[in-house]
């Protein structure tokens, strides 16, 4: 009797694995873009930014591209303790700096997609100040939009020890891009951050 019961079973699972290989998976959206940096210039497409003098948002922000850093923080591949692999990213803020931040490659969404599900691999050395994470949206004019639909930020103190960050966010109408900001609201020197293992998951709802 037993043995009737777990073969029903069984054969529920086949038409179950059937069904998922040959009509696929509609709600599940399981299109996931990931980034494990052991491509050679996979860096080179992120970039960073911090605010000169001024206090609140009355400084003016300074904008690079990873490769062209190198005060008051450089960001580069790097072999020290990878999660994954045999690289990672280093942001080495070596100068005291008001509200540094670490921005990913812009990635494409694909259409369709409602709302993003991104995770991220973190550590420190060094005493780092909170750090705030979020996505930012882009338009097909590549112009930056503020989110319609305010999603709770992800906010973390990265530890010594590798540590997985995670969060979501509703897209606007319309979005050609994302990409994932890793800001500290404070002045933040020294600290080296590094990052590995960026994925985002596009999901239809
Ligand atoms: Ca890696």
């Amino acid at each position: 009797m037993n043995m009737m019961r777990g073969g029903l079973r069984k054969g529920r699972g086949i038409a179950a694995a059937f069904f998922l290989v040959f009509v696929g998976f509609p709600a599940w959206g399981a299109d996931v873009w990931k980034e494990d940096f052991e491509g050679p210039s996979a860096v080179d497409k992120w970039s960073g930014q911090y605010m000169t003098e001024g206090e609140g948002d009355v400084g003016t922000w300074r904008w690079q591209g990873a490769a062209k850093w190198t005060e008051p923080f450089t960001i580069a591949l790097s072999q020290v303790n990878p999660h994954s692999g045999a690289n990672c990213v280093e942001w080495n803020i070596h100068q005291e700096c008001a509200r540094p931040s670490l921005r990913s490659a812009q990635v494409t969404v694909p259409p369709g997609t409602k709302r993003v599900v991104w995770k991220l691999w973190v550590r420190a050395e060094g005493p780092a100040p909170e750090g705030r994470l979020s996505i930012f949206q882009f338009d097909g004019a590549n112009a930056w939009q503020r989110a319609a639909e305010q999603t709770p930020q992800e906010t973390a103190y990265p530890a010594a020890e590798w540590t997985e960050m995670s969060g979501e966010q509703v897209l606007n109408e319309g979005i050609h891009s994302v990409l994932l900001s890793f800001l500290f609201e404070a002045a933040a020197s020294p600290v080296k951050v590094y990052v590995d293992d960026f994925s985002v998951e596009f999901l239809p709802e």
